[in-house]
C-alpha cells in the first residue's frame, strides 16, 4: 500500500477552506490530500463526514495540584480520553510556581504527570512569584525547552501577583519571546464586594456573580492592554466573559496592539441563573468570571464573528461535587467563596460550539476550525505541525458525523468528574474517530488509545509574537533605552 492509512470520500475543512478530499497519511503525518489517492494499509470512509483538524484546547487544568483540600478531578489519563471524545488532540496544561518555591521544579514534576496523557500536550508556566532570580534564571531556561507562554492570575488569594510583578513578568516575556496569558479581574473589588455580601448574609452560590460583576472584569482587561501597550509585549487575556470586556479588548486591537483574546464554552451557553439552580446545584455551575446574561452569550458570538475573540477553550477545571453521603463535599451550606471555582469542558467544547455555532447558523465551518484548532496553534507556536489539514501536518485528525444527535450526559464526556454542567445539553454534531498523529484515540465513540501516547510539544521562537516595536513614548522601559 502507498500510505498506513487513508481517510476517504470525507468533506476536509480547514480554517479557510471546505473541500471533498481523501487524505493519505503516513508515518503520523499528512503526506497527500487530494481524490482517488492510492491504497492505505488501513482505510477509513469517511463518505457523509467531515474531516477536520483535531482541536487544540489551550485553556485546561488537568492533573493540577490546587493547593487546600480541593483536587483536580482528572489525571493526564482521563482528561486527555475526554479531550478525544470530543475531537480535541493537543492540550496546553498548567504548570505551576508555589510561592517561594521553583518554577522549574512545577514544570519537572509535571512533564512527569503529563506522560500519561493520550494525546499531545504543552504548558503555560503559572508564576506565583516572580522573584528576579526567576525571571533572569529558571525562565530563559525553561523558554529554551519550548515552554513558551506564561500565566499569571491578578485575582485569587494563592496564585495572584500584583500589577509591579505582572509588568516584570511582563518584560520578562518580551525579552525572551514569550507570549504571556492574563485571568484579569480586579482583586480589592472583588474582595470589597464579597466582605460586604457574606456581611449582609447572601452566601449562596448565585452570589459569586453579584462579588464579581462585569466591571471587575473589564476594568482589569482595560488595565492588562495599557500594561501591554506601555511595554510594547503581546498578551492573550484569558476568559473574556461578556460584551463589556470584548469592547474592551477590540478597543486595543484597532490600536494596532497584539492583543488577543479567549472566550470559553460556558460563557456561550451558560448564565448566572444557573448559580441560582433549586438546592445546592447552583455550585456546579462557579467559575471565574461568573457566567453571564444572554445578551452577553449574543456579544460574544458577535466579537467571535468580528474576529476580535478568536480562540475558545474549555477552561476545565473539574472538582468533583459529591462526598461520601452523595451530598456537596463542600457542604451544602458553604458560603459561595468556598464553593471552588471552575467547570468541565475538555469534551463538550468543540461538540457545543459546533452545534451552537455552524449548526445554528452563527459561524461558518472554517470559522469553527479556526477557533477550536488553528488560531490556537498560531498563536501559541505549534502550527502548521498542528491546527491544521496540510501536506507535512501532523495527521491530528477528527471525523464528525455533522448529523448525529447527542443528550450530553456525564457518561458521554468520559472524564473522571462526577458532573457536567451541560447534563441534559443537545447537540447535533459529534466526532466519531479521532486520530493523534495517525493513531486513533477515540474510536466509535470509545477511548481506545493508551495513556503515554501523548508527546510534550516544544515550541520554539515564532513571528506571531514578536513585539512590534513601538512604544506609546519615546522611552523604551524595558530595555531601558530611547524608543
Ligand atoms: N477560573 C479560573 O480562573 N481558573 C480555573 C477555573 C475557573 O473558573
Ligand atoms: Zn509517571
Ligand atoms: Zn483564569
Ligand atoms: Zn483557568
Amino acid at each position: 500500500p502507498e500510505f498506513d492509512l487513508v481517510i476517504r470520500n470525507g468533506t476536509v475543512a480547514t480554517a479557510s477552506d471546505v473541500f471533498g478530499s481523501d487524505v493519505g497519511i503516513t508515518g503520523g503525518q499528512v503526506v497527500a490530500l487530494g481524490r482517488g489517492l492510492g491504497a492505505g494499509a488501513k482505510e477509513i470512509d469517511a463518505t457523509g463526514r467531515l474531516v477536520l483538524p483535531g482541536g487544540i484546547d489551550s485553556h485546561t487544568h488537568i492533573e493540577e495540584p490546587r493547593g487546600g483540600p480541593t483536587v483536580n478531578a482528572d489525571s493526564f489519563a482521563s482528561g486527555s480520553a475526554s479531550a478525544a471524545v470530543g475531537g480535541t488532540t493537543t492540550v496546553i496544561g498548567f504548570a505551576r510556581q508555589e510561592r517561594g518555591g521553583s518554577i522549574a521544579q512545577g514544570v519537572a514534576e509535571h512533564l512527569e504527570r503529563a506522560r500519561h496523557s493520550r494525546i499531545d500536550y504543552g504548558f503555560h508556566l503559572i508564576l506565583t512569584d516572580p522573584r528576579p532570580e526567576i525571571l533572569e534564571e529558571e525562565l530563559p531556561r525553561l523558554v529554551e525547552q519550548g515552554h513558551r507562554s506564561f500565566k499569571i492570575f491578578l485575582t485569587y488569594a494563592g496564585a495572584r501577583i500584583t500589577d509591579d510583578q505582572a509588568l516584570e513578568v511582563l518584560a520578562a516575556a518580551r525579552r525572551l519571546g514569550a507570549l504571556t496569558c492574563i485571568h484579569a479581574e480586579h482583586h480589592e473589588l472583588i474582595e470589597f464586594h464579597t466582605r460586604a455580601l457574606l456581611k449582609a448574609g447572601l452566601t449562596a452560590p448565585k452570589h459569586h456573580a453579584w462579588a464579581k460583576p462585569m466591571v471587575v472584569e473589564r476594568e482589569c482587561v482595560h488595565r492588562v492592554c495599557a500594561m501591554a501597550e506601555a511595554l510594547d509585549v503581546p498578551i492573550q487575556v484569558f476568559h473574556v466573559s461578556g460584551g463589556e470586556s470584548a469592547e474592551e479588548i477590540e478597543r486595543a486591537q484597532r490600536r494596532g496592539l497584539k492583543v488577543w483574546a479567549e472566550t470559553c464554552t460556558q460563557y456561550l451557553v451558560l448564565t448566572a441563573e444557573d448559580l441560582d439552580r433549586p438546592g445546592f446545584e447552583g455550585a456546579k455551575y462557579v467559575c471565574s468570571p461568573a457566567p453571564r446574561s444572554r445578551a452577553d452569550q449574543a456579544a460574544l458570538w458577535e466579537m467571535i464573528r468580528r474576529g476580535v475573540i478568536g480562540n475558545i477553550t474549555s477552561d476545565h477545571a473539574p472538582t468533583r461535587y459529591a462526598g461520601p453521603d452523595g451530598k456537596s463535599a463542600f457542604g451544602e451550606d458553604a458560603p459561595f467563596t468556598r464553593i471552588p471555582n471552575g467547570v468541565p469542558g475538555l469534551a463538550v467544547r468543540m461538540p457545543v460550539l459546533f452545534s451552537e455555532g455552524v449548526v445554528k447558523g452563527r459561524i461558518d465551518l472554517p470559522t469553527f476550525v479556526s477557533i477550536t484548532a488553528t488560531h490556537a496553534a498560531k498563536l501559541f507556536g505549534l502550527h502548521p505541525r498542528k491546527g491544521t489539514i496540510a501536506v507535512g501536518s501532523d495527521a491530528d485528525i477528527a471525523i464528525w458525523d455533522p448529523a448525529k444527535r447527542v443528550t450530553i450526559t456525564q457518561a458521554v464526556v468520559q472524564d473522571a468528574n462526577d458532573h457536567t454542567p451541560y447534563e441534559g445539553f443537545e447537540v447535533t454534531g459529534w466526532p466519531e474517530t479521532t486520530l493523534v498523529r495517525g493513531v486513533p484515540v477515540v474510536e466509535g465513540g470509545r477511548v481506545v488509545g493508551a495513556p503515554g501516547h501523548g508527546r510534550f510539544l516544544p515550541r520554539g521562537p515564532y513571528e506571531m509574537i514578536k513585539p512590534r516595536g513601538i512604544f506609546p513614548g519615546p522611552f523604551n522601559p524595558v530595555d531601558g533605552v530611547p524608543a
